[in-house]
């Protein structure tokens, strides 16, 4: 009797020391399965990718063929958003492919109210700045520098030969534009790569193929380098509200929809409403483009060269503030770039 109750609960613990060990097991491969998917669930959710199909592709609705002008001191610019056939693509000011060879170059000048983008494709430049601020990009690497309140420096190339990138600058929102300066440089070894199906992308600001830039955009916005082998073909989520433009660097491509007529180097195309952009190399040689989209401010802009603001009343101010060194400019007091 007594050993038959000994049994009795020997037996219910050894099924439940079985249930443990069941549930346990089963713990572990959900862990085990979980693990294993969670990278693919954040690719397939990821809006980059390329299986994401786009549902209603942005369309070339401008071409811009710039013509090279001349500016700083006898540096030469393909200038296309900034240029009388694109005036802006809020909240792009301005998009300059310059190449500038020694002793030419971009000395001493102010910048208020925007951000910078520099994107060295040959060569270096080296950068110097009212606050005692210096660095050289050379090629692959980026310079972000948010002016805000007031920079003012040089950019000049330091070595012989072709010195070529592209500068952007973006416009600051209203409550941005007297923020502190601030730099975000990037070497090109810093700056995210992925490559997938024939197609390499550097990922400067924004998203790419589940890969982020950790750059922060003020003004929110994305800027990948990509890069498609002959045959490669690349479908790439833009947010619907941004405004985007491709700029071609290499090669020629067909963007938007498949019987387009390619587009060549230097050409900035502006891309339509829509949901994306997809891009084919039907060409024999590598195609290089920039995407560019940003979040359009919707606000009056006042210009005047390097100062942006809202009203002609912040540029008179801005004037003021430059030519009497205050709000931001104190440092220019005493300040020149050094030559070299
Ligand atoms: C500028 C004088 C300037 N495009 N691309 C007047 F020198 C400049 C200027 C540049 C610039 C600099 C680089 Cl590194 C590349 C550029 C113009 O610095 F914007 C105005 N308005
Ligand atoms: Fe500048």
């Amino acid at each position: 009797m007594k050993l038959k109750s000994i049994n009795k609960r020997y037996l219910s613990r050894l099924s439940s020391i079985k249930l443990y060990i069941i549930v346990l097991f089963c713990f572990v491969c959900w862990a085990l399965i979980f693990h294993s998917f969670v990278p693919n669930l954040k690719n397939m959710s990821s809006t980059s990718d390329q299986s994401s199909v786009l549902s209603k592709p942005r369309l070339v609705v401008k071409r811009v063929n710039p013509n090279t002008q001349n500016d700083g001191d006898g540096a030469v610019v393909r200038r296309s958003i900034g240029s009388m056939e694109l005036r802006r693509l809020d909240p792009f000011l301005m998009l300059d492919e310059f190449a500038v060879t020694v002793p030419a170059g971009f000395p001493d000048h102010p910048h208020r109210g925007f951000e910078t983008v520099t994107y060295m494709l040959e060569g270096a430049f080296t950068h110097q700045d009212f606050a005692g601020n210096k660095g050289t990009i050379r090629t692959g690497d980026v310079q972000w520098m948010t002016a805000g309140r007031g920079i003012v420096h040089s950019e000049m190339p330091v070595s012989e030969g072709v010195n070529r990138g592209l500068q952007l600058w973006i416009n600051l929102a209203s409550k941005d534009k007297m923020i502190e300066p601030k730099y975000q440089d990037m070497l090109k070894e810093e700056i995210s790569r992925a490559e997938k199906d024939g197609v390499e992308v550097r990922i400067i600001a924004g998203e790419c193929m589940g890969v982020k830039s950790p750059v922060f955009t003020r003004t929110p916005a994305m800027f990948l380098d990509f890069t498609l082998k002959p045959e490669a073909e690349w479908h790439q989520s833009i947010p619907e509200s941004w405004n985007a433009f491709v700029y071609v660097i290499e090669g020629e491509g067909v963007f938007g929809s498949l019987d387009a007529s390619p587009a060549q180097a230097h050409q900035l195309l502006v891309m339509g409403s829509g949901d994306g952009l997809s891009v084919w190399n039907k060409s024999s040689q590598p195609l290089r483009f920039a995407l560019v989209g940003g979040q359009p401010l919707n606000e009056p802009i006042a210009q005047y060269g390097p100062f942006v603001m809202n009203t002609q009343a912040e540029i008179q101010k801005t004037f003021e503030d430059y030519r009497s060194f205050k709000n931001g400019f104190e440092k220019a007091r005493h300040w020149s770039s050094q030559q070299a």
